[in-house]
């Protein structure tokens, strides 16, 4: 029998939508301020753009993810819940949720669990990883929206499978990595092609 593949699968940008949660939640909280349209995004992190806008626009950014309610209230993203259920029952694979809490934990980590368990169900907590170091987790595959990931291992086990986000989809990465465009892009060639 050849040996079991292992996916580790982002959450916030690849199965919920972190930039529309926070787009939403923003503008309800600070109607009069100037916001950033998703088409707009460039960069991974929205507070570092909010605050070229205008300075005092990073701290109000932030605000709104550290509130109680934000990370349980993410939508799924089309299809991502569907596409990790189907690799689940995949035979000889193994999918594990791979997200980085912010440290502000008073709300997120448990809102990530809830979220799981919310739109995959209990079964599903057994297969979450919350780490804030992601080159340290061994897997064949890491499917992120992250386009620099990086930690205090240097030689990651996983190929990282750039998932297209607002904030990225304007990125040349040089050639050899390899992107997923949306959860209708072809996910099942990419897992078939790491299988021995
Ligand atoms: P991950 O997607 O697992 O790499 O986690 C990154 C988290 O950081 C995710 O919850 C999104 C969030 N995030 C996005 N922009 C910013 C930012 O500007 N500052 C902080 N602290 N977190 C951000």
């Amino acid at each position: 029998a050849g040996k079991r593949l292992r996916v580790l699968v982002d959450m916030d940008g690849v199965l919920a939508d972190f930039e529309g949660g926070f787009l939403k939640k923003y503008r309800a909280r600070y109607p009069d301020e100037p916001f950033i349209n998703l088409d707009d995004r460039r960069g991974f992190w929205v507070s570092t753009q909010y605050g070229q806008l205008r300075s005092d626009l990073c701290e109000k950014a932030i605000s709104i993810w550290q509130s109680k309610g934000f990370f349980i209230d993410l939508q799924p993203l089309p299809g991502g819940v569907e596409a990790v259920k189907e690799m689940a029952r995949m035979d000889d694979t193994d999918v594990f949720i791979c997200t980085s809490p912010i440290k502000h934990y008073k709300h997120c980590p448990y809102e990530k669990y809830a979220w799981v368990e919310k739109h995959l169900g209990g079964d599903f907590l057994e297969q979450v990883i919350l780490t804030r170091d992601k080159t340290l987790i061994a897997g064949d595959l890491l499917i992120d929206d992250k386009p620099d990931i990086q930690g205090v291992e240097p030689r990651p086990a996983w190929e990282h499978i750039l998932f297209t986000a607002c904030h990225n989809q304007h990125l040349s990465v040089c050639p050899s990595q390899r992107r997923l465009l949306s959860w209708s892009d072809d996910w099942r060639a990419i897992l078939d092609s790491k299988r021995q």
